[in-house]
């Protein structure tokens, strides 16, 4: 169960957690009018720092974008500094933020220009979102039933409210059948991602992943393993993945904030390679936590420490 934290920044202002209620008539409420974040604060050896802030600010701009919600009165800047405040006042060593642009509450109608637009940021300790044993062990998961949004219907490059009824009907299914999570097929059948994350194939050493006409989201994960793999000197193409290649792959990874790597062992009831986390996944895991935990320099200026006194040290 979520646990609460004291404050949600509210518009500028710090709430009490509590106080952060929204009016059944707002927009969002009827029309799914939302566009939201999901940040991981790691503990470091340097005190919290938030992983690829700028990239989830400037995906949350885009979203907004997308949805004609420019002028939201806040810069990136001031964003980002609302968010490493956020965990400030609340005290936290690591956390989840999320940080949501919604149409609030004024007219009712399809109309969205005429509601107000709200922010909130909060904050909260998330442990492992596909299980305590998925990173080391790796997860069973389907082929789900349902397709993820096709092209031109709801845009799946926006981090939309919206698009998460596609990912429920996703997940309520894998679960009912007794996996953990499902992979969608886009609309021409082929793989496109999981309810919450990105997918990765590896095969004969090489990493495919489908690319963003695949109706992903373009995950900053999925940006930061692409980067680290290159970097690792395996390739990497985005590209079509039919289905099949999934079950005959060698190791079979997801990618997301949330789920940081997660590797396959199954899908289907077939295993994947030998049935237990591969070794690109775990050679990836290893520079991911690395740089988290300090063992690995930080070359990209992934981090941004939110006690800016503990950064000078
Ligand atoms: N695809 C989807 C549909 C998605 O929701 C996520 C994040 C990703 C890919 C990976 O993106 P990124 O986090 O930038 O690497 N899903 C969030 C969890 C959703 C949820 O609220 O549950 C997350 O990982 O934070």
């Amino acid at each position: 169960m979520l646990n609460p934290t004291e404050k949600i920044w509210h518009n500028g202002r710090f709430i009490k957690w509590e106080d952060a209620t929204v009016h059944v008539l707002s927009h969002v409420v009827s029309y799914g009018s939302s566009v939201f974040e999901g940040i991981r604060c790691y503990g470091t050896p340097a005190g919290p720092a938030m992983f690829r802030l700028r990239e989830h600010i400037r995906r949350l701009m885009d979203s907004g974008k997308i949805y004609r919600m420019e002028n939201i009165g806040f810069t990136a800047d001031q964003l980002a500094e609302a968010m490493l405040e956020l965990v400030r006042v609340n005290h936290m060593d690591s956390a989840y933020l999320k940080p949501i642009v919604m149409r609030g509450y004024g007219e009712v109608g399809v109309n969205a220009l005429k509601n107000p637009i709200d922010i909130y940021i909060a904050c909260w300790n998330w442990g492992k979102y596909l299980g305590e044993e998925a990173l080391a062990e790796g997860v069973d998961v389907c082929v789900s039933s349902w397709t993820r949004l096709a092209p031109n219907t709801l845009p799946a490059m926006a981090k939309a409210g919206a698009n998460y009824m596609n990912s429920q009907l996703i997940k309520m299914e894998a679960l009912a059948n007794g996996y953990v999570e499902g992979i969608a097929l886009d609309s021409h059948g082929y793989v496109s991602e999981g309810s919450g994350e990105n997918i990765f194939v590896v095969r004969d050493g090489k990493i495919h992943t489908p690319p963003l006409g695949a109706s992903v989201l373009p995950g900053i994960t999925r940006d930061t393993v692409i980067t680290l793999a290159r970097e690792m000197g395996i390739p990497v193409v985005e590209t079509i993945v039919p289905r099949e290649m999934l079950y005959i792959a060698d190791e079979v990874f997801f990618s997301g904030t949330a789920a940081e790597i997660t590797p396959i062992r199954s899908i289907d009831r077939i295993t994947i390679g030998k049935g237990r986390r591969g070794p690109v996944a775990e050679a990836l895991q290893k520079e991911f936590f690395g740089v988290i935990n300090g063992s690995k320099p930080d070359q990209h200026g992934w981090l941004t420490p939110v006690h800016a006194a503990v950064a000078a040290k």
